[in-house]
């Protein structure tokens, strides 16, 4: 077979084409996932390639690769050399980078930024250079070669010969992240710190036989830090007091940390900053997990962190998640979606002295009269007790037409 390429005429009996190194037209976002088809260039989620290394291959810079729930054991280090971002669809807990104890997770160079994964299990112990350059025995979870940001994710179980969990060379940013358990033999047993980089609100913590390396006391800028021994500046270095991964309730992390731009949400999507202590101020806590506090009420709109996520699907750093007339608590008093923001209650009609308003079967109703909107004194209408709601359009008439008046309908519970 005769081709022809910039260097000339070639002759050759096989023709490769490595369609993976081109970009795919105008798709910004690639998709992974366990159950795609593997189509390239993984433009949505049925064609999502199955392995996170090809959907990285086909995004160009500015790219960002979105990764659905899994285990992503792919037999070889995930190797990112351009900026794109490489991110979970659906947060750490439930996407997880294993290196099998065979190999080191990931290697990011050249701007690559990674969010929200669990990296575990990863292994880096040759003496050699790697194939993508760096040192192989380093970073056992994570390499960051010259640059490299690594944010809201969880490093655990990693073992090198120096940075057990992440090693960065001359370069490398860690943000909102927990990294506990990793191990090396040399030094950095969480973090090792070769030249240059920066740590914020992170917790590195119980890493074997150390935590945190700065190699020549190198230019590194450690902000918001829980670790021991002291470093940078705000260090905690009492005892986190993890759960697993996550946050007890009596840790000193707690409201203690520092808000980076850009970033609003914990490693699994929940809202931040919280009022994590209930002491009436939100304020990021340190590591990868925001703490939700039962009792606290971050957004003061009348109704708890913890009924608003988990009862309501109401924002718990938003008073109006859907942005009405109504707040949160509002919508809930009135049995409305505080979710769609053409329903909240309202007076639809008023007729004579007849009032029309859309109703909910779990709520009754009343109406009420005044004489003056200025004074504010509201009085119930006359031989008249509350009836409960139809789930449609009701009414309430006011069997008394004199004086003329204005109307208002209360809304309660039963
Ligand atoms: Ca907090
Ligand atoms: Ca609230
Ligand atoms: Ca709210
Ligand atoms: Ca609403």
């Amino acid at each position: 077979m005769i081709g022809e390429t910039a260097f000339g005429m070639q002759d050759s009996g096989e023709i490769r084409i490595n369609r993976e190194i081109l970009h795919a037209g105008n798709s910004p976002a690639h998709y992974v996932s366990t159950t795609g088809s593997h189509t390239w260039p993984y433009t949505n989620s049925a064609t999502a390639a199955t392995n996170i290394q090809a959907a990285v291959d086909a995004a160009a810079t500015g790219d960002t690769v979105r990764v659905d729930s899994g285990t992503y054991q792919e037999g070889a280090e995930i190797t990112i050399a351009k900026a794109i971002t490489l991110e979970s669809r659906y947060g750490a807990d439930e996407t997880i980078i294993n290196g099998q104890n065979a190999y080191r997770c990931l290697y990011l160079s050249n701007g690559a930024t990674v969010d929200g994964f669990t990296i575990s299990n990863g292994f880096a112990v040759s003496s050699e250079f790697s194939v993508s350059g760096g040192f192989a025995g380093t970073g056992g979870g994570i390499h960051c070669d010259g640059s490299g940001t690594v944010q809201n994710c969880t490093v655990s179980e990693n073992f090198a010969l120096a940075g057990g969990g992440i090693f960065c060379r001359g370069g490398g940013t860690v943000q909102n992240c927990t990294i506990s358990g990793n191990t090396t033999t040399g030094e950095g047993g969480g973090i090792y710190f070769y030249y240059d980089g920066t740590v914020e609100n992170s917790i590195i913590w119980n890493n074997s036989v150390d935590d945190v390396v700065n190699s020549y006391n190198s230019a590194v800028s450690f902000s918001r830090i829980c670790t021991t021994p002291s470093i940078g500046d705000n260090c905690i270095t009492n005892d986190p007091q993890l759960v697993g991964m996550k946050l007890s309730p009596s840790s000193p992390c707690i409201d203690a940390g520092m808000v980076i731009e850009g970033i609003n949400t914990d490693i699994d999507g929940m809202p931040r900053p919280l009022d994590g202590n209930d002491d009436g101020f939100v304020a990021t806590d340190i590591g990868a997990y925001e703490l939700v506090n039962e009792r606290a009420d971050s957004d003061g709109d009348g109704l708890s962190d913890s009924a608003e996520m988990n009862s309501f699907g109401t924002s718990p750093v938003n008073s109006n998640s859907d942005g009405d007339p109504a707040s949160d608590y509002e919508e809930t008093i009135a049995d409305t979606d505080p979710l769609d923001d053409s329903d909240w209650f309202r007076i639809e009609a008023i007729e004579g002295t007849t009032v029309w308003f859309q109703t909910s079967t779990n709520r009754q109703y009343s109406l009420l009269w005044s004489l003056d909107l200025n004074d504010g004194q509201w009085s119930s209408v006359r031989n008249q007790s509350p009836v409960m709601g139809s789930g449609g359009i009701d009414s309430l008439t006011d069997p008394n037409s004199d004086p003329a008046c204005f109307y208002r309908v209360e809304v309660e519970l039963p």
